[in-house]
């Protein structure tokens, strides 16, 4: 039984609006509000931050996965939340909230996997785009829903998309707004696997485990140098390895490493 998110959350309540599950070192952070596709109002905007902190600090974590209940990943804004009398300022909807969950997914030392099981539209397509790995569900889409509302793409797609997928298909997907099927996705690199729905969640579990299973320092290095990656020239990408590798090196979980292999065992890595 997944629990309400928050560190130290305990008891059960599944009509929570983000649940957190955790198991062998993965943690799973699911939107909970299927009735209307997850769409994120002001108050599990700040549940997902504080999960999203609490998680970063959990040393038993090693990789989350991200996804939506229902037939649905994410929605985007509740725009009816933004039809109500007085609805937040877009600076401070932006300021104080989406934009500090897309901070936290990347501050985030554990990578973190974005299993797409429906429709990511608006910025629940930002989220997805986020993260540090995507797969999806056979039927899910990605749709940059925002013109068709007057509003321009937010929570750093205009950053992270054309990272992903190049320029030129950024620009048409993000100008046109046309939905993005799992196979298009696939096929531009927007997602890394497609799977049948049934099979989405232990796939994004999997992936995880195998990532948990890993030298916890010298995983968190390397997303913090992919993620760095496209802000540097070469010579720094380089002098950013050195010292990475330095510091792993160094660390006892190499010297773990190098012992399994010669003792052709499984490693056993430290806890983070
Ligand atoms: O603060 C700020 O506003 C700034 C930040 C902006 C970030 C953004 O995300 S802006 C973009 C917001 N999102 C959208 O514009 C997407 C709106 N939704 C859709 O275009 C469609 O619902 C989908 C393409 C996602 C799915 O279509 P479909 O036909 O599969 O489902 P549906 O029938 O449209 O929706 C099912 C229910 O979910 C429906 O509720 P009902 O009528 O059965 O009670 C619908 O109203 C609800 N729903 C879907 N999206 C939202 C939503 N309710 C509130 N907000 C939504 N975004």
């Amino acid at each position: 039984m997944p629990e309400p998110g928050g560190p130290g959350a305990a008891s059960p309540a599944p009509d929570a609006e983000i649940l957190v599950e955790r198991a062998d070192g993965v943690a799973t952070v699911t939107l909970n509000r299927p009735a209307a596709l997850n769409a994120l109002t002001i108050s599990m905007k700040e549940r997902l931050l504080d999960t999203l902190r609490g998680l970063g600090h959990d040393r038993a974590v090693r990789a989350v996965v991200l996804t939506g209940a229902g037939r649905a990943f994410c929605a985007g804004q509740d725009l009816k939340e933004r039809l109500a009398p007085d609805p937040a300022p877009f600076d401070e909807e932006l300021g104080l909230r989406y934009n500090p969950i897309v901070r936290a997914l990347r501050d985030l030392p554990q990578p973190v996997i974005a299993a797409v099981n429906g429709v990511a539209a608006g910025a629940g397509a930002s989220l997805a785009f986020a993260c540090d790995l995507r797969i999806a569900a056979e039927g899910a889409s990605f749709v940059l829903a925002f013109g068709r509302i007057g509003l321009v793409p937010d929570s750093g797609a205009t950053w992270t998309l054309p990272r992903l997928v190049g320029a030129a298909r950024a620009a048409e997907i993000a100008l046109l707004g046309d939905p993005v099927s799992a196979a298009e996705a696939f096929r531009i690199g927007l997602v890394t696997r497609v799977v049948p729905a049934d099979a989405l969640a232990a796939e994004a579990v999997a992936m995880a485990g195998r990532i948990a299973g890993l030298a916890p320092g010298a995983t968190t290095a390397t997303k913090r140098l992919l993620a760095a990656a496209f802000e540097r020239d070469l010579d720094a990408a380089l002098d950013a390895e050195a010292e990475a590798q330095a510091a792993a090196g160094g660390h006892r979980d190499h010297a773990e490493g190098l012992a399994a292999f010669v003792e052709k065992r499984p490693p056993r890595f430290s806890a983070g």
